[in-house]
């Protein structure tokens, strides 16, 4: 009989995000043996019931305490990604985040540390980018493309055939056209309508979107 690794993990990020997520990760099956949090401030308390159990610094022990999972969950799309660059690094699987109230086309492909939160529909040929978030009811239409760390926040509607950028942000309850590109980085304002592709490292906002701000390329 093929042996089973204990499914013991750590959550990276003790704020409002870590909430959603700590409640989507207690509805997998098989469930996850949740250690506890790590988080920049380190003052003893629980979050939902889970300890606070120190600073990133922590991770190493854990992990050699056989903690083999993490959770990277922060909401700031640059941290997340810098975060689970260095989780990864310490030897942790980055794991998915998926609530069962969720609906995703068996034609979906997902990467690692993906968190899709309830109510969210993603559609056929969809690619979701690593450590990407899909939130509250978004919906992701066929053949998207989401990038790595990119944030769709909830109620935004994705058409088909839409590409999303790296660490793109797309604001509450937005909606993109279809085939439309928005650059990594960009932007997106609440209840914005983009018709037009949106540059890298760009602010739209309104209906229909315009840009607001362009911040020129410089090193990351
Ligand atoms: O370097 C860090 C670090 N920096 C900040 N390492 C770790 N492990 N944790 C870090 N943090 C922690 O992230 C803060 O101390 C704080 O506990 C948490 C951020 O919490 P906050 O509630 O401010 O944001 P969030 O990332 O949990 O949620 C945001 O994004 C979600 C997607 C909010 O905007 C939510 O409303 C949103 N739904």
């Amino acid at each position: 009989m093929a042996e089973t690794l204990p499914r013991r993990l750590v959550v990276v990020g003790g704020g409002g995000h870590a909430k959603v997520i700590l409640e989507i990760l207690r509805a997998a099956s098989p469930p996850w043996d949740i250690v506890g949090i790590v988080d920049a401030d380190p003052d003893p308390r629980s979050v939902l019931g889970v300890p606070v159990l120190g600073r990133d610094s922590l991770l190493p022990s854990l992990r050699a305490e056989g903690v083999n999972a993490a959770f990277v969950a922060i909401g700031e799309n640059e941290l997340r990604q810098k975060l689970a660059i260095s989780t990864q690094d310490l030897g942790f699987e980055l794991v998915n985040a998926i609530s069962p109230a969720a609906t995703l086309s068996p034609s979906a492909r997902l990467g690692r540390g993906v968190a899709i939160m309830a109510g969210a529909v993603i559609n056929a040929a969809a690619d979701i980018g690593d450590l990407s978030i899909i939130n509250t009811g978004a919906l992701i239409d066929h053949d998207v493309q989401v990038g790595e760390a990119a944030h769709i926040a909830p109620g935004c509607a994705i058409a088909g055939n839409v590409a999303i950028g790296e660490r793109a942000f797309i604001g509450v309850g937005a909606t993109v056209l279809p085939g439309i590109s928005i650059g990594e980085d960009a932007m997106i304002g609440a209840a914005a309508c983009v018709i037009h592709d949106i540059a890298a490292r760009t602010t739209a906002v309104g209906v229909p979107a315009r840009v607001i701000s362009n911040v020129p390329k410089g090193p990351r």
